[in-house]
């Protein structure tokens, strides 16, 4: 079987690459998500890649990965220091959640430092740039056991 898992990305990230490079590398975000695609093939997963600027959206799209993922590669972007409901989502959800920031949120300003996700999180990627992604899903494969 195919694990399918879905790489969800919030507020703002859909500049990337497009301003701040210094702080969020090159890529846009459909070069990451080629990347990503790229690799779900390699590690025989299926992967639906989406970003939003609303949370609502992104709660939506959590409830509806309950039915259709085994597991969540998240970058809430700066929605991760301040939501309790996308933390309330990802706890109705059953299988493994992976949080990943480009940037090392602990090198940045304090408040940055907390992330509600990261208490529902089983690991969190901080600081390898677009490379998280990647790693994310390296680490999902094997979460999911695939
Ligand atoms: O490092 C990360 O991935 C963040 O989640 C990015 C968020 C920030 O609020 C978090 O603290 C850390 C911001 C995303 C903004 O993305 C941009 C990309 C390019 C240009 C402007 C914004």
């Amino acid at each position: 079987m195919t694990h399918a898992i879905h790489i969800l990305n919030g507020p703002n990230l859909n500049l990337l690459g497009k301003r701040q490079p210094e702080i969020y590398g090159p890529l846009t975000l459909a070069d990451v998500e080629a990347r990503c695609a790229a690799l779900a093939g390699e590690l025989r997963l299926r992967t639906k890649f989406l970003q939003s600027n609303w949370e609502g959206q992104l709660v939506d799209w959590i409830h509806e990965a309950r039915d259709a993922a085994a597991g969540i590669v998240i970058n809430p972007g700066a929605l991760s220091h301040t939501s309790v409901a996308i933390l309330d989502a990802l706890n109705a959800f059953d299988g493994p959640v992976i949080e990943v920031h480009i940037s090392n949120i602990h090198k940045r300003e304090a408040f940055r430092h907390h992330s509600f996700v990261s208490q529902r999180a089983q690991a969190v990627i901080a600081g390898c740039g677009t490379d998280g992604y990647p790693i994310a899903l390296r680490h999902m494969a094997t979460l999911v056991g695939q």
